[in-house]
């Protein structure tokens, strides 16, 4: 166990997090626990999240921009560790699984490891009938069109090598950065694996992500890597 907390060191939490003052102040006293270092990245005007934190003013780096592609951008940016994850702000990871996800990082040296509610033993409590078909189809299409290893494209619970994630210079600011990183990673040459996870459900407010909207953005992008080569 001591070698284990020692080895997280390395580890940075990337935490995105708008509007989220019920979830993210028990977010981090579990992340709290663990002997890693963790940042919040937030816009400078989300008043309400940044008062339910106050004693993390320390971890926390604030957005110029808006959109949570622009938060995990800056977010991987400041990251001084060797490895990085990012971890949501609305309780739905689970901070056990990050112990695994490292040994298999390391055990496969592997430059990112995807979660996956979709493998045998995974599970989510916060799908929706409509999300479920939506990462289903989006995962298919990233197989077919880019032989992307991954059975879940959108979850975006993932643990990387700092320097190599740095390097794939993303750039999407909105949700379609989901598709962005393993599209570029992929082409970049990055080695690529999938990890069985339990997602749980969020532990209060709403989520930020607009399953049609959203959902038609990624397609396009998608579209757009796929013509872009
Ligand atoms: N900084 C920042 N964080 C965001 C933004 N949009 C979503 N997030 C955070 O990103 C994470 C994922 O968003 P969520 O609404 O839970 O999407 P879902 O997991 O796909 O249902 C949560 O921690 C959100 O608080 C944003 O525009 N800026
Ligand atoms: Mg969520």
């Amino acid at each position: 166990m001591v070698i284990i907390l020692l080895y997280m060191k390395d580890l940075t939490l990337v935490i995105p997090a708008k509007n989220e003052p019920e979830s993210l102040p028990y977010v981090l006293l579990e992340v709290e626990k663990l002997n890693l270092n963790f940042l919040i990245v937030l816009e400078k005007k989300d008043h309400v999240t940044i008062n339910s934190i106050k004693r993390f003013e320390s971890n926390i780096v604030y957005q110029d921009d808006t959109g949570y592609g622009d938060a995990i951008i800056l977010g991987i940016r400041n990251v001084k560790t060797e490895y990085f994850s990012i971890f949501n702000a609305d309780g739905s990871f689970n901070p056990n699984e990050l112990e695994d996800m490292y040994n298999q990082m390391k055990m496969k040296s592997l430059d990112i490891l995807f979660a996956s509610r979709y493998m045998k033993k995974a599970s989510s409590d916060d799908d929706t009938i409509i999300t479920y078909i939506g990462n289903k189809f989006f995962s298919y299409i990233g197989k077919i069109f880019f032989k992307l290893p991954i059975s879940d494209i959108l979850y975006t619970y993932l643990m990387g090598n700092t320097q190599k994630v740095q390097s794939l210079n993303l750039e999407q600011k909105d949700f379609t950065l989901c598709v962005e990183l393993p599209i570029k990673a992929k082409r970049n040459f990055l080695r690529i694996s999938d990890i069985a996870s339990n997602e749980k459900s969020r532990i209060g407010g709403i989520k930020k992500v607009n399953e049609f909207k959203d959902g038609f953005l990624i397609l396009m992008q998608m579209f757009f890597l796929f013509f872009k080569k």
